[in-house]
Parts: C-alpha cells; sequence; structure tokens
C-alpha cells in the first residue's frame, strides 16, 4: 500500500507542469474586474485565489475535489470496527486523504494513515506544561491557539529553512509538518477541554480511527457519539480558500512561515464571531430564548422565536448561524447535520427549537432586507449535536471546528509550497486614489 508521501511525491511534478502550462497558455487573460464596492466590501467574489482543495458554488454549497457532502458519504471509507455502523461517516482520514490528494482513498490507505497519525501524535512536553499553566478562564480557542505556537518548536520546515534547503524541497518539510499538526491538534485540544472542565486526565484509544480517538480523549466513549465527532470533523474541514480561516493560513503560509504558526494564525481568524465562533453563539443565542421564555411563562414556538428574533436584531445584533458571504442556499454542512439528528435524535428538545428557528428565520431575515442570504449555515446546527450527547461546554465548540480546518487550511498549505505559490501581497488604495481615479473615468 503507498503512503500519502508517495502519492503526493508521485503528483507533484505533473502538477507542477500543468500550472506552468496554465499560466503560458492564459496568464494574461483576465477573470473579472474590481469594482470601488468589492474594494471597500471585503473583496466579495473578486477572483484572486489559487485553492484547490474545494470550491464552493452560492447554489450547491461545497464540493470537496468535486465531491458534494452527499458523495463522500457515499464513496468514503468510513469506520467499521467492532463499535461502529457498517454505513457510518466517512473518516476524517479519507476526507484528509482525499483533499491533498485528489483520490477517493481505499481503507487499506486510510489505515496507514490514522496508523501515522497515531505515530505522530505525541506533544512535546514544555507544551503540556505550557497547556496546564494557562487560567480556566481564557478562552479555549486563545488556549488552542497558545498550545499550536508553542508546538512550533517541532517544525520540520523552519529548521531546514534555516539550514538551508532549496525552494524544491520545501513541500517535503512541510508535509512533514502537517501530518504532525493534524495529528497533535487533538492532543492540545483535549488537554484543554479536560484542563478546563474537568480533572486534567487524557485517556486514549488508539486501536481506534482519528476522530473516535478524540472521543475518547475528550472523555466520551459512545459510538453514536463518536459517528457525530466523524461527521463533524469531515463537514468543517474545508469550504474553499476565501473564508477567513483558510485565507490566513494561506496568506500567513505564503511569508514561508512554517505551518503551525501559519494555521496558529487561521484559528485566530476562527475564533471571530462572524467565523467560527458563530457555533458558540448560536448556542447562547437559543438560551437567551430559554431564559427569558421561562421568566415570562412563555412556550418557545414560532411565535415566541420570531418575538425575539426582532428583538436581536431591532438592537443592531447579528443572527448567530445565519447568513453567508458566498452562499445564497441553506448550507448543506447544515442539511447533512440536519439529516443527523432526525436518524439519531430526532425527539430532542433543542433539535425541535432549531428546526422551529430554520421554520421561521429564513421570513424574518427577508423581511428584515439586510442580508443577501437568509438560511442557516454549518453553525446554526453543529452545536446541538453535540449538546445532545453531554457535550454542553459551547464556549468550546469553535476548538473542534478548529480540529476539523486544520485538514483542509493545511492540505492547501502543502500545494501552496509544492506548487511554489508567491508571497501573497495584494495592492492597496487610498480614498484619494479612488476618488481622483473615478472622478478622471
Ligand atoms: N443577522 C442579521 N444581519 C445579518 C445577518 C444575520 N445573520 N447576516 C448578514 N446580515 C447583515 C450584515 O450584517 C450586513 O449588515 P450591514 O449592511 O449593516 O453591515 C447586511 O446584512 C449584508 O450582509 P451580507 O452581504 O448578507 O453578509 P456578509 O457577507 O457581509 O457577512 C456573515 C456574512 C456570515 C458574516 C453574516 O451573514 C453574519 O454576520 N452571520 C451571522 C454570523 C455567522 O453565522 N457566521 C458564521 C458564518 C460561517 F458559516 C462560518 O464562517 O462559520
Amino acid at each position: 500500500v503507498q503512503t500519502i508521501s508517495e502519492v503526493l511525491a508521485s503528483q507533484v511534478p505533473q502538477k507542477q507542469a500543468d500550472l506552468l502550462a496554465l499560466k503560458k497558455e492564459h496568464g494574461s487573460k483576465v477573470l473579472g474586474e474590481v469594482t470601488v464596492d468589492q474594494c471597500i466590501g471585503g473583496a466579495r467574489g473578486v477572483k484572486c485565489m489559487l485553492w484547490e482543495t474545494s470550491n464552493l458554488d452560492a447554489e450547491e454549497g461545497i464540493r470537496f475535489r468535486g465531491l458534494t457532502i452527499p458523495d463522500c458519504q457515499q464513496v468514503l471509507p468510513t469506520f467499521k470496527g467492532p463499535s461502529g455502523p457498517e454505513n457510518g461517516e466517512p473518516l476524517l482520514e479519507s476526507l484528509f486523504w482525499l483533499l491533498l490528494t485528489s483520490e477517493v482513498p481505499t481503507k487499506e490507505q486510510v489505515d496507514t494513515l490514522t496508523a501515522d497519525l497515531h505515530k505522530r501524535a505525541e506533544l512535546p512536553g514544555h507544551v503540556v506544561g505550557i497547556l496546564n499553566s494557562l487560567p480556566k478562564d481564557m478562552h479555549p480557542m486563545t488556549q488552542f491557539t497558545i498550545g499550536l505556537n508553542a508546538a512550533q518548536t517541532g517544525s520540520a520546515f523552519a529548521a531546514a529553512y534555516q539550514a538551508g534547503a532549496p525552494k524544491s524541497s520545501y513541500h517535503d518539510y512541510v508535509l512533514e509538518d502537517i501530518l504532525n499538526v493534524v495529528a497533535q491538534l487533538p492532543e492540545i485540544a483535549a488537554t484543554i477541554y479536560r484542563n478546563v472542565y474537568f480533572d486534567g486526565v487524557v485517556e486514549k484509544d488508539t486501536s481506534l480511527d482519528y476522530s473516535g480517538n478524540f472521543c475518547r480523549m475528550l472523555g466520551y466513549n459512545d459510538p453514536s457519539f463518536d459517528e457525530l465527532m466523524r461527521l463533524y470533523l469531515c463537514i468543517h474541514t474545508d469550504h474553499e480558500g476565501g473564508n477567513a480561516s483558510a485565507h490566513t493560513t494561506h496568506l500567513v503560509g505564503s511569508t514561508l512561515s512554517d505551518p503551525y504558526l501559519s494555521y496558529a494564525a487561521g484559528l485566530n481568524a476562527l475564533a471571530g464571531p462572524l467565523h467560527g465562533l458563530a457555533n458558540q453563539e448560536v448556542l447562547g443565542w437559543i438560551q437567551g430564548i430559554q431564559k427569558k421564555m421561562a421568566a415570562e411563562g412563555k412556550e418557545i414556538n414560532a411565535e415566541t422565536i420570531t418575538e425575539f428574533t426582532w428583538d436581536t436584531l431591532n438592537a443592531k445584533k447579528v443572527i448567530p448561524g445565519y447568513g453567508h458571504a458566498v452562499l445564497r442556499k441553506t448550507d448543506p454542512r447544515y442539511t447533512c447535520q440536519r439529516e443527523f439528528a432526525l436518524k439519531h435524535m430526532p425527539d430532542d428538545e433543542l433539535f425541535k427549537i432549531v428546526n422551529t428557528i430554520y421554520e421561521v428565520m429564513p421570513g424574518i431575515l427577508t423581511e428584515h432586507g439586510k442580508t443577501k442570504n437568509p438560511y442557516p449555515n454549518v453553525d446554526s446546527h453543529s452545536g446541538v449535536l453535540l449538546w445532545h450527547y453531554g457535550f454542553t461546554q459551547f464556549q468550546y465548540y469553535t476548538v473542534l471546528f478548529g480540529v476539523s480546518r486544520a485538514v483542509g487550511a493545511l492540505s492547501q498549505l502543502y500545494w501552496d509550497r509544492a506548487l511554489g505559490l508567491p508571497l501573497e501581497r495584494p495592492k492597496s488604495v487610498t480614498p484619494e486614489f479612488i476618488k481622483n481615479f473615478c472622478e478622471k473615468q
């Protein structure tokens, strides 16, 4: 069985040649124009970044290397151990393989990757020491990024660069780091979870896959929760390149900062409430409804949710979990989580609330008239599923997103270096420039 490193090594020369040919044939063609609105408005829709691993269609949602989420659920290897169902969710390692290589792996190939990741997982002693010294009331995302930055002492790429490695070899060292980062993130994440909410003890079961073992490290021992974690970790991996966490990783990596530092920067972007932190905000918002209705002796139903939604909007706040910069329909990452809930927890109280929110919210946001997309995104469903299994520490939810997003952002970072992509450095302009330039037209 070929390892992932061998498969990638065999792909690189052809990919490099393909990109050179693309540049040679089409390098001077125009992909689009940039309006003043786009320049001021966060570069929405500006096509200025190459991204190999996934593509986001405004109507259809995400495709990982051309495959939709239902396609992935059909074709990617699943966990078929004694505690898992036959037709379970894809293994995170199988999606990692797909994103890196663009090939659907066999179960044997996936098993080699699982074993490799388990072998690489141990944290340097000082990282655990630093994590243990952090105050328990420090936000878990802050702890997460500190932990990953601290683990950077192990960067093979940083060491090779300092030793004078040639550019043509960068991607080999970067791959080494990427595999180590993906392997070590659950260790960092679980240490934080167990430190902040429990006794600090992390137990493992490396006879399981990446997600199953991660669940044990967090302290969960339920095959159904393992399945949720597999689905969760798969669907949060990648969402093309423009989202803030992936883009930040790509940007910082373009300075030849190593994968540890690049992805730690991406995590800082993920920690923002308009991005990954929205999954925490959703739970907080639902609890706000519960508290208010309990205090007023009212039921939670379409009418009271509508009332609470308008209170939020009138207070000039966003409804977390709704809207998207690119999507214009219900996020398929929402839909697959909804299907998981229908299968595993159809009578769950919180799931029913989320469903009622889904029934009324698009209409309210349309009437409100601001958001270009009144439909739910991934974050509006993920917390409710975790809550069902007793995972109620919602300030921690974005860390789970962060474990997963590494797999997409870092798979792309491999290709960034393998294809020799340059320092990213777009041109900024002053308001005076825009004014003068436009007045001359
Ligand atoms: N509630 C209230 N107002 C919203 C809204 C929402 N859920 N979504 C968008 N709007 C508002 C914007 O704030 C903006 O108002 P403004 O003109 O006063 O600045 C207006 O509608 C137009 O925004 P729009 O172009 O539709 O959306 P953007 O591309 O600017 O922003 C995000 C996209 C995702 C940031 C926005 O929809 C939002 O704030 N949603 C809530 C937070 C959230 O769920 N984020 C997670 C997104 C994602 F899935 C992820 O990264 O994890």
